[in-house]
């Protein structure tokens, strides 16, 4: 048993006084390419890391439900609930009670505990691993129908309206849609989705994640503010979603937005579906090492168009770069968070090494660094 499991079966132990009825896992993600698309009924290319969150769960007799943590031993407890009844972290739990009741599901009351390896606040889809988690939990506990094409949805409308984060479905398809060894390419308006092999290592490839350590929170104005940005320019040009515009009508769709910030925003979400669609074909074809200018080239677009990059992460990309990579980017929702960088696999501590010496030479905060693989999705242990 993994170390994070034999934590959570422990603190269910020490809560509740008896052992869980299972365990069930739900990865964090690193989204390979495709930022901030997901809202725009785009396209986007997670895969999800070997980092997890693990619920221990059991039936409850009280009719209620009770969920703890490593980092909170006291148990949260809660009946039916509506939006507002519990805040905190308890709330993504919550949220996942209400939205599986709210899509007409009996969930069974339940004692939970969660322990978890996902890099809190780092862009890595911590929420989305313990959502996800306490999902797969409660659906298994009830003998639910739930469909997995149908989970992503529940988990981010528990987001959405229960914790009230206006985030897309990105992070919750990732955690519980990712398979072993492959990227994620989903189709956000039709939840269509293929399995992109994603087994670096025969290539003598990897994939760098660098964790800027830079404070990283969304849940606030700023992706708020992207989003409605985006629904705005849609608006204006008359179109249901950004998704509808593509790269050969974009010069035209720009004339017509008066806004400059409008126009940078769009350019952003037109141009970054189009490289998810390039790099999948590539990616289909072998062709790993070609990623790297798109990788890159969705950076500077999230830095100059949509603004959602920090200097550590402009940092970080830049000294992966000179160090070396394929290419480089920020992965997640911004403002902070880790940056992956497509490298030789022989050169991931040199280029570890040198964002590390980048970072020291400005007095930021050092960074960690480490080597994802694809791992699987969210499922019982
Ligand atoms: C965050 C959100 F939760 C996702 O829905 C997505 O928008 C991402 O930022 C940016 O691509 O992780």
């Amino acid at each position: 048993m993994s170390s994070v499991s034999e934590t959570a079966r422990k603190t269910f132990l020490e809560a509740y006084g008896t052992e869980p009825a299972g365990l069930w896992a739900a990865p964090g993600r690193v989204n390979l390419i495709g930022e901030h698309t997901d809202y725009n009924d785009g396209f986007v290319l997670p895969f999800a890391l070997p980092q997890r969150t693990v619920a221990a769960a059991g039936p409850a007799t009280d009719g209620r439900w009770s969920v703890c943590s490593t980092l909170a031993p006291e148990p949260v407890v809660f009946g039916v609930t509506d939006p507002g009844d519990v805040t905190g972290w308890g709330a993504y739990v919550a949220g996942i009670v209400w939205a599986l009741q709210d899509a007409g599901f009996e969930v069974p009351p339940a004692r939970i505990a969660l322990a978890s390896d996902v890099p809190l606040g780092s862009g890595l889809s911590s929420s989305a691993a313990l959502e996800s988690a306490v999902l797969t939990a409660l659906i298994d506990l009830g003998g639910l129908d739930v469909p997995p094409e149908r989970r992503p949805a529940i988990a981010q409308r528990a987001e959405n309206v229960y914790v009230g984060a206006p985030t897309g479905i990105l992070d919750q398809s990732a955690s519980i849609r990712c398979r072993e060894g492959y990227a994620l390419f989903l189709d956000c308006r039709s939840y269509q989705v293929e399995q992109i092999p994603f087994d670096l290592t025969g290539e003598g490839l990897a994939i760098l994640v660098i964790n800027s350590n830079a404070p990283h929170q969304h849940v606030d104005g700023e992706y708020g503010e992207r989003r409605k940005s985006c629904e705005a320019a849609a608006t204006a040009l008359g179109v249901p979603a950004l998704r509808d515009v593509s790269t050969a009508e974009l010069p035209q769709a720009l004339e017509r937005l008066d806004d400059d910030v409008l126009r940078r925003r769009a350019r952003h979400i037109v141009t970054e579906n189009q490289r998810v669609l390039d790099t999948v074909s590539l990616l289909r074809s072998g062709r790993v090492r070609e990623i790297g200018p798109l990788l890159t080239a969705s950076h500077e677009s999230m830095r100059d168009d949509f603004e959602i990059t920090v200097d550590q992460v402009d940092v970080a990309v830049q000294a992966s770069l000179d160090a070396g990579a394929y290419g480089a980017r920020m992965t997640g929702g911004g403002f902070g968070g880790c940056v992956l960088a497509l490298v030789n696999t022989d050169r991931a501590d040199a280029t570890a090494a040198a964002v590390a010496a980048a970072y020291q030479e400005r007095g930021f905060t050092a960074p960690t660094s480490w080597v994802a693989t694809a791992g699987p999705g969210a499922g019982r242990i």
